[in-house]
């Protein structure tokens, strides 16, 4: 088998996606997502001008090989741009090689290890009651793990809490970057509060999580980890920029509160000492930007032996095709943990037509051969792309801050 022709296809069902499509000379092909929020178009170059011309007549079924011609042969390895188009590369082949082996992906990888594949999704609000309310209807609606955001009184909604600033949770596109303020001390105490309020109103066995967003410094995380104990969250996710990893051991010394990182990592480098120094309990990359399904995999099966769970990102603008391709993953890893999802939007849906489904607070694969994700390119040909941006942060006095 051979690879005949690769297509990238960029469509905006709500928001932007890049897909990969790769079809063989026997007719069968695969599909994978190298989406990266708001650099779209440099993945697409970087696929269209470097990576496509250099794939075509190669064998399909040689994806480590691929993979590793990819990353090595470019001498500049890592970074966003150059993983997320290995990993669309690498999603699509692994589609053709289940299509081929004519089984679920699940199936190449191991075999299941479980049923279902438990999900958390958001709720943000403009106040505590907001916030309360909207987690009270989710539990109704079947959700066993909900991540709980609250704007802060008196300033403008930041990211996670209100609907313009939020696309993870459907929010508008914006064509230029939203500036949002934000402020450590007014955060700090709130947080607590939140969570008291929550565990008085649901009870205790609703698993709840909360995204600091890389806003704080170690001690201070370790501050609000100490503070939240008492409420047992499933986990603080992304208390502080990761690229220090040795500044989370602060974190821990400090705290019991289970941590959970790696949204925006590439590598298994990013991770190795948070990892291996039992630093985080929870890693979150995932097959988009991490690789693929080879790269994932690699990262769960580390993990695995030093206690540390799997939990993919997975907000609106990791397409379906990668959501696919993780709930593969997740299914057949030891160490699973939990799957971030969302949801999409219906033109979304529409466009990928899909093999998971939701049931209340999990997800299942479906047993489609391949991951189970396909493009419908005449869908996506009515939705083109729009350029959009997620927001930026500013501390009260201007200072640029990691959001
Ligand atoms: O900010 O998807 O845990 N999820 C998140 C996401 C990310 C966006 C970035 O593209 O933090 O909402
Ligand atoms: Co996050």
């Amino acid at each position: 088998m051979k690879i005949k022709d690769i297509k990238v296809i960029v469509a905006s069902p709500g928001r932007n996606f890049v897909t990969v499509k790769i079809i063989t000379d026997e007719g069968l092909y695969g599909i994978g997502d190298a989406t990266v929020n708001g650099r779209e178009k440099a993945v697409v170059s970087y696929l269209v001008d470097h990576v496509i011309p250099c794939l075509i007549g190669r064998d399909p079924m040689q994806i480590e090989d691929i993979w590793q011609y990819l990353y090595k042969g470019a001498y500049w390895r890592r970074g966003p741009i150059t993983m997320a188009a290995i990993s669309g590369i690498d999603i699509a082949l692994w589609d053709i090689k289940a299509k081929a082996a004519n089984m679920p992906l699940y199936q190449l990888l191991g075999g299941s290890s479980r049923e279902r594949i438990m999900i958390y999704q958001h709720v943000g609000g403009l106040d505590i009651n907001e916030v309360v309310e909207g987690v009270v209807r989710l539990k109704e609606r079947g959700l066993v793990a909900i991540r709980a955001q609250v704007s802060i009184p008196g300033l403008p909604p930041i990211y996670g809490t209100g609907p313009s600033t939020d696309q993870s949770a459907g929010g508008m596109i914006q064509a230029r970057p939203v500036e949002e303020v934000w402020s450590t001390h007014k955060y700090m105490p709130l947080v607590p509060k939140l969570f008291e309020k929550l565990r008085d109103t649901v009870g205790w066995d609703l698993h709840l999580l909360h995204d600091v967003h890389h806003r704080l410094t170690p001690i201070e995380a370790a501050r609000l980890g100490k503070d939240l104990e008492p409420f047992r969250l499933f986990w603080l996710e992304d208390p502080v920029p990761a690229e220090l990893q040795e500044g989370f051991r602060l974190i821990r010394q400090h705290t019991t509160q289970p941590i959970a990182l790696g949204e925006i990592f590439n590598t298994i480098w990013d991770c190795q000492q948070l990892i291996a120094e039992q630093l985080i309990d929870y890693i979150r990359v995932t097959s988009v930007h991490a690789g693929g399904v080879t790269g994932i995999k690699r990262i769960f099966d580390f993990a695995s032996i030093y206690h540390v769970r799997s939990a993919c990102h997975g907000p609106m603008d990791v397409s379906p095709v990668a959501m696919g391709a993780n709930l593969h993953v997740d299914r057949a890893i030891p160490n699973f943990g939990i799957q971030e999802y969302s949801g999409y939007l219906e033109e979304t849906h529409a466009m990928f037509p899909h093999a998971f489904a939701q049931s209340g607070g999990y997800l299942t694969t479906g047993e489609a051969i391949g991951h189970g994700v396909d493009i419908d390119e005449k869908i996506a040909a009515k939705y083109p792309y729009e350029a959009a941006y997620l927001p930026v942060a500013r501390a009260e006095d201007g200072t640029m801050w990691s959001w």
